[in-house]
């Protein structure tokens, strides 16, 4: 076989990023901080696909706090990617507050580090993220991944509570990165959405998906239909509609459903289709968390052209009143959801 040369000019994220200029976000803050904040999340999310892949082989696999016979303690994957995250953020000073699912409470940047020995830059940012969702599919081998989102402290505020407890309108980034057969990071600075996917070798997130469309409808569903029983009518009759399609040619739904936010709704941006996971009569208020899951994913979702619900309100628009708190999420393609609301109607 003749030797074919590999493309040269490669896009990679962080020459996408420079270019891009950010007009939503970096209009308000000082030029170029976005972009080193974005810097140091691609490294946390390159640092964590590499454990991800070197999980089971160093045993980071098992319950945290248990120490392995070597008498170390063992760390548990989520628990990693946590501290991960949480040190390249504090050490990117471009942080302000940081939401974390493993942690109770917010954490504020500035305030003294216990036994760091020199003061913490504060920046003018807040970055809520999930560092390692899918957290039942981690021994499986299932694909699991990071997600997060980005706001800008308000005016003249140093970082409280309030900065990140606003609606997801105000997000001004938002991502996640899939750590599957290869790890795919897919984002948004208010300007559509981007996939790129890191090429191993040379260590960089290559720009693969530029400008991600969801198609108007999809074939697909995704949701735990073994929580049937405990759906609300509206859910049980749109599922009820898509198995068994009524007129002429229609044919019925497929169904796809991996249990990893981050996989599923990442296969519904690119193949369309519709992703939910309801509040029931169980779940009051569903299972997805607002702040860190529903918000960055209704931001991808409905810049890449889609739409997302609870079933009762655009997601995007809920004041959030705590940072853990959950909300019900339908999303997907236009016309897909469309449908599913007219039975909430
Ligand atoms: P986790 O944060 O404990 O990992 O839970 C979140 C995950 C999502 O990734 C996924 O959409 C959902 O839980 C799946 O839940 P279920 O197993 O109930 O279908
Ligand atoms: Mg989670």
């Amino acid at each position: 076989e003749p030797f074919v040369p590999p493309p040269t000019d490669l896009i990679t994220l962080t020459r996408h990023v420079l270019g891009e200029g950010f007009q939503r976000a970096e209009k308000s803050a000082a030029s170029g901080d976005l972009t080193i904040l974005l810097s140091s999340l691609q490294t946390t999310c390159k640092f964590i696909e590499s454990m991800v892949r070197k999980a089971s082989l160093i045993n980071l696999i098992g319950l945290a706090g248990e120490t392995n016979s070597t008498g170390d303690d063992q760390k548990k994957l989520d628990v990693l990617s946590n501290e991960i995250m949480i040190n390249a953020l504090r050490a990117s000073g471009k942080t302000a507050v940081l939401v974390s699912e493993e942690n109770d409470e917010a954490i504020f940047v500035g305030e003294k580090k216990e036994g760091s020995t020199f003061e913490e830059t504060r920046g003018k940012y807040c970055v809520v993220f999930d560092p390692l969702d899918g957290s039942s599919n981690i021994d499986a081998g299932v694909n699991i991944g990071t997600i997060f989102g980005i706001y800008l402290v308000r005016d003249g505020s140093k970082g409280t509570l309030e900065d990140v407890l606003r609606p997801g309108t105000e997000m001004v980034a938002a991502g996640y990165c899939m750590y599957g057969s290869s790890a795919n990071l897919v984002l948004t600075t208010g300007n559509g959405v981007n996939g790129y996917t890191l090429d191993n070798q040379i260590g960089e997130f290559i720009l693969t998906h530029p400008n991600i469309r969801l198609p108007d409808r999809g074939k697909i569903y995704s949701i735990n239909e073994g929580n049937s029983a405990y759906y609300h009518e509206p859910v049980l009759k749109y599922l009820d509609s898509i198995k068994f399609p009524k007129g002429e040619g229609k044919k019925p739904y497929s169904a796809r459903y991996i249990g990893s936010m981050v996989a599923d709704v990442h296969r519904t941006l690119l193949y369309g289709g519709i992703f939910g996971y309801p509040d029931d009569k169980k779940s009051k208020n569903g299972k997805l968390r607002l702040l860190y899951e529903a918000f960055p994913m209704a931001l991808l979702t409905e810049q890449a052209g889609g739409v997302a619900t609870t079933g009762t309100k655009r997601i995007l628009e809920i004041q959030p009143k705590t940072i853990h708190e959950r909300c019900g999420v339908f999303l997907g393609s236009k016309d897909d959801v469309n449908d599913l609301l007219k039975f909430y109607q």
